[in-house]
C-alpha cells in the first residue's frame, strides 16, 4: 500500500514569524514529499509493500543493502513527527506530568532547554535532535542524516529537525536562533505529553 504525503496539521501560514509559510511549502511541499515518492517507488513489487512504516525504519535500519529504502522511510516518519511537534503558539514551559518528568530529567526546565539547544547546534551536519523516552526516563539525543531512536527502542517525544533545509529560508546560517524560535514559540507539548507512557 503506498504511502501518503501527511496534510499539515496547522496553516503552512500559522508558524509564522518563527517559521515562514514559504519555509514550510518547500520543506512540506517539496522535500517531504520527495522522500514519499521514493519510499513508494522503492517498495513496490517487495517484500516491504505490505508493511508499516515503522516495520520498513526497524527491518532496514541495520542494512548496507537497504540503506536508501530505509533513508526515505525514516524521513518520511520523522517528518511527519517534526509536524506534530509544533504547534501555532506553541512552545514555553510544559505543565503537568511532562513538566514534572522533565525536572526529574534535567534538574529544572532551562536546564533541559540547555541541553536540547546544545545537541541540536552541535550536531555536526544534517541530522535531528530528539526528546526520547529511554527506559522511563527523559533524555536530549541527535541522530545523523535520516537516523531515528526506534531501531533503539526509544520512543521519541519531540522532535527538530536540524537539516539547513529546515531553516535556511527564515534564519540563513543561524541554527542556534531557529532551535531557540522552535523552543520558545514553536514546541506542541501537547503532543508531547501524548508520547510519553
Ligand atoms: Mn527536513
Amino acid at each position: 500500500m503506498a504511502f501518503e504525503l501527511p496534510n499539515l496539521p496547522y496553516d503552512k501560514d500559522k508558524l509564522a514569524p518563527a517559521m515562514s509559510a514559504e519555509t514550510l511549502e518547500y520543506h512540506h511541499g517539496k522535500h517531504h514529499k520527495k522522500y514519499v515518492d521514493t519510499l513508494n517507488q522503492l517498495i513496490e513489487g517487495t517484500q516491504f509493500a505490505d508493511q508499516s512504516l515503522e516495520d520498513i525504519i526497524r527491518n532496514t535500519a541495520k542494512s548496507g543493502e537497504h540503506r536508501k529504502l530505509f533513508n526515505q522511510a525514516a524521513q518520511h516518519w520523522n517528518h511527519t513527527f517534526f509536524w506534530n511537534s509544533m504547534t501555532p503558539g506553541g512552545g514555553g514551559k510544559p505543565d503537568g506530568d511532562l513538566a514534572r518528568k522533565i525536572d526529574d530529567a534535567f534538574g529544572d526546565f532551562e536546564s533541559f532547554k540547555t541541553a536540547f539547544k546544545n545537541e541540536a547546534v552541535a550536531h555536526f551536519g544534517s541530522g535531528w535532535a530528539w526528546l526520547v523516552q529511554d527506559g522511563g526516563t527523559l533524555k536530549v539525543v541527535s541522530t545523523h542524516d535520516a537516523d531515528n531512536p526506534l531501531p533503539q527502542n526509544m520512543t521519541p517525544v519531540i522532535t527538530c529537525d536540524v537539516w539547513e533545509h529546515a531553516y535556511y529560508i527564515d534564519y540563513r546560517n543561524d541554527r542556534p536562533g531557529f532551535v531557540d524560535a522552535f523552543l520558545d514559540n514553536l514546541v506542541n507539548w501537547r503532543f508531547a505529553a501524548q508520547q510519553i507512557t
